[in-house]
């Protein structure tokens, strides 16, 4: 459970919200899951745009169902490996069936420049608490040795710590999302998304592994 927190939000035009259509507030990180409806995603958003971004015409969520995308290609699968009690095989509709929530993200690319994007999915704290972390709980200095390495099905790499998102530290509001610009994306596997980032290179597309290791020893 995570509560609230006006995020310093940085960059322009980026804001996080529900996808529930609850996203009235500025542009700040609403984190809190409302009702976990299952295909909360984006459906009958009118008021998408919230304050800041350039509210875009909607028809997001209205073809964000598997049916568009689960033709040839298989679906994707998402790996959660490492230091968990429960480790995980998901889907893109497994993780539909989180709370959604939506971000509106500008980023910069070195090669490409500056691009905008919508997505909604679950927030990636939450689909990893699931899995259960080996750290003590009762302890949460515990939690501050927890790396969390996500691996795209292209190789791309970017690594995470546990602190960065979890509501006691960092709390950044970092999505495993399940839809891009309105699309699905069952076949292309979920996409890393880090709202206050201006920089686009930790968006990992086609997300294949997320391996949580609690053995950083590099102190000792
Ligand atoms: N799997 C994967 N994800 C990736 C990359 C990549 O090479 N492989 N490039 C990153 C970089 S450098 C940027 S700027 C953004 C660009 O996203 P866009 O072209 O969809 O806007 O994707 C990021 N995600
Ligand atoms: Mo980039």
């Amino acid at each position: 459970m995570s509560q609230s927190l006006a995020a310093a939000g940085t960059s322009v035009g980026t804001s996080v919200g529900t996808s529930a259509g609850t996203a009235a507030g500025p542009p700040a990180v609403t984190a809190a899951a409302p009702t976990a409806g299952p295909a909360a995603g984006t459906s009958a958003d009118p008021t998408a745009g919230p304050a800041a971004g350039p509210a875009v015409g909607e028809s997001a969520g209205t073809s964000a169902g598997p049916t568009a995308d689960t033709t040839a290609t298989p679906a994707a699968e998402l790996v959660l490996v490492g230091d968990l009690c429960r480790p995980a095989r998901l889907t893109v509709p497994d993780l539909l069936g989180r709370p959604q929530h939506r971000a509106e993200v500008t980023f910069e690319c070195a090669t490409s420049g500056v691009r905008h994007h919508r997505f909604t999915g679950p927030l990636l704290y939450e689909v990893l608490a699931d899995a259960g972390p080996g750290f003590d709980p009762v302890r949460r200095k515990d939690r501050l040795r927890f790396l969390i390495a996500v691996s795209g099905a292209d190789g791309r790499h970017a690594l995470l710590s546990w602190a960065e998102i979890d509501p006691d530290f960092g709390q950044a509001p970092v999505l495993l999302a399940v839809t891009l610009d309105g699309a699905p994306l069952d076949r292309a596997g979920p996409q890393l998304v880090l709202p206050r980032e201006r920089c686009g290179a930790r968006h990992t597309s086609g997300v294949s592994v997320i391996r949580v290791d609690g053995g950083y020893t590099s102190w000792a």
